[in-house]
């Protein structure tokens, strides 16, 4: 072969347990449909996702322009239509999915949230069972993902048997929209390639020390100092669109408001930061936040009371990575002075993120941090989550969950790094559980995170440079422990990328030469 040939009417990621047999069934845009039981039957998630389901399978080419102007026009444009399916054909067709969902529906996807599924395609019929509505969306991806164009038949479905659940709890996509504004459309783009497979929460790094492009409603000033222009800013509007559209496909939106470093952007406006002192006075550079004096405190206290309302998800990310300690000030040596903390600027840090911590505990929300907050031995409340981005990462993720933390990965998923040929085998084999823990430890591990930080992307080739390759990702996240042969895995991850420039996701190639009939263009 000289040339990587895709799979056929294969999943990605791959389901837990999958069998499917030969006998192939015809699916027709005219005899089709979902049908809900009884009980879900008040559920507007799930009828949203048959009307989205439905042009995806049928319709890819308009999917995206449609859930992209659903606001803007609220009559549906008519769908284009398919030829009838030739009558002389003895292939049997599968007539509707009936759709199964034992709770009510809830409205936000949580940590906790069972995305646990199975679908059975035999005969006129399938059967799609979930004990959630989250579930029930995972299942719907599957079902759309079995159904394949084919020539004669149009689309075409294997009679198969699923029963499918995720191995970790927590599979997420870092995006930095600091360094380089991403617009709302391409953050739903990237929403909608996350749902495509299965990953469930997008880590909003929203603000860093370039631009601050959060239209607070306590501080809008932040905004009209901190971004790169006044065009450039999430209004609350949007920030609500982003969580909607993330809701709807089963999405955790897990915003980032990185402090006390990282914050340059933050000090536009507001009197926060810590004045860095050269030769006895004011240098007009800025540190981290000041945290010697109280006004930080009270600044903080308004700042994410906020946030806490903004966001519904239980969790929010604190940051604390990256902290610099070289910017001297008078007063900060004074307080550490008094606080005995010497010249040990780690007790400095740890005392701001013992506040900051203290602060956003007492709003009732959880939270998420990047390792250093516990390295420098901060107490964080037992539910964080604590994010492993440095190397070595087996051993922090060891203390980490010695210490009785629940754990994500990300030190292996560093998407903004890009480089000549099929890097993502790399991406593969790493996995969460590469470490030496007990039990105990393992089950404190829920999951991981690829990041693409925005040095170098913005909207024209985020998309591209993170899709296929956060897949890789979402499949280690979600398949078996025993999914792991990067040879298995090329024909469907080759099928997947083809399948998301079908859907008008301009994926990018990562398996050298093959071809896709989808050209992107
Ligand atoms: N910004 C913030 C970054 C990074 C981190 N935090 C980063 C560090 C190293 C690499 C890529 C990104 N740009 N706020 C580290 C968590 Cl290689």
């Amino acid at each position: 072969m000289f040339y990587v040939e895709p799979s056929v009417g294969q999943p990605w990621p791959h389901p837990q347990q999958m069998m499917s047999s030969e006998q192939r069934l015809a699916v027709h845009p005219a005899a089709f449909h979902f049908l809900i039981n009884a009980t879900s039957q008040r559920c507007d998630l799930l009828v949203d996702a048959f009307d989205r389901y439905y042009r995806l399978i049928f319709y890819p080419q308009t999917y995206l322009k449609y859930v992209l102007n659903k606001k803007a026009s609220s009559c549906d444009e008519p769908i284009i239509e398919l030829p009838m399916l030739n009558t002389l054909t003895d292939t049997p067709l599968l007539k509707r999915l009936n759709v199964n969902v034992q709770q009510p529906c809830d409205h936000w996807p949580s940590l906790e949230s069972n995305e646990s599924y199975s679908l059975i395609i035999q005969g006129d019929h399938g059967v799609l069972d979930a004990v959630t509505v989250w579930g029930a969306l995972r299942g719907l991806e599957t079902f759309s993902q079995l159904i394949y164009p084919d020539d004669d038949l149009l689309f075409a479905i294997n009679e198969t048997k699923i029963t499918d659940y995720p191995r970790f709890q927590h599979r997420g996509l870092l995006i930095d929209t600091s360094r380089h504004f991403i617009s709302v459309n391409t953050l739903k783009m990237n929403l909608d390639a996350m749902a495509q497979s299965k990953m469930n929460v997008f880590h909003w790094h929203i603000v860093d020390d370039q631009s601050f492009p959060y239209d607070s409603r306590a501080f809008p000033e932040m905004s009209d100092e901190g971004a790169y222009d006044e065009t450039h800013v999430y209004s609350q509007g949007d920030v609500a669109d982003i969580i909607e559209f993330a809701r709807e496909r089963g999405i955790r939106v897990l915003a980032e408001y990185d402090s006390p470093g990282h914050t340059l952007s933050w000090g536009k406006a507001v009197d926060i930061l810590t004045k860095c002192y050269s030769g006895g006075k004011p240098d007009n550079e800025f540190g981290p936040m000041d945290p010697s004096r109280n006004s930080t405190y009270d600044f903080l206290k308004t700042f994410f009371g906020e946030l806490a309302d903004v966001y519904p998800d239980h969790y929010i990310h604190l940051g604390g990575d990256e902290v610099s300690f070289d910017c001297c000030n008078p007063d900060v040596q004074a307080f550490m002075a008094n606080m005995k903390f010497g010249t040990d600027y780690s007790l400095l840090e740890q005392y701001y993120m013992q506040n900051l911590v203290n602060i956003v505990g007492s709003t009732g929300k959880g939270y998420a941090v990047w390792q250093e907050i516990i390295d420098n031995n901060v107490t964080v409340k037992a539910d964080t989550v604590v994010e492993v981005w440095k190397d070595p990462y087996p051993e922090e993720m060891a203390r980490v969950t010695k210490l009785g933390y629940r754990t994500i990965l990300s030190t292996c998923w560093y998407l903004n790094y890009i480089s000549y040929g099929s890097d993502w085998v790399q991406y593969y084999k790493c996995d969460p559980y590469n470490f030496n823990g007990t039990d105990d430890q393992k089950r404190l591990v829920i999951g991981g995170e690829a990041c693409m930080w925005g040095e170098y992307v913005d909207a024209t080739n985020v998309i591209t440079i993170t899709w296929p390759r956060a897949s890789v990702v979402a499949e280690r996240l979600w398949s078996s422990i025993d999914t792991k042969d990067p040879n298995a895995a090329i024909p469907r991850l080759e099928e997947h990328r083809c399948r998301y420039l079908r859907r008008g996701i301009p994926a990018e190639p990562i398996n050298g030469p093959s071809f896709c009939q989808y050209e992107y263009r």
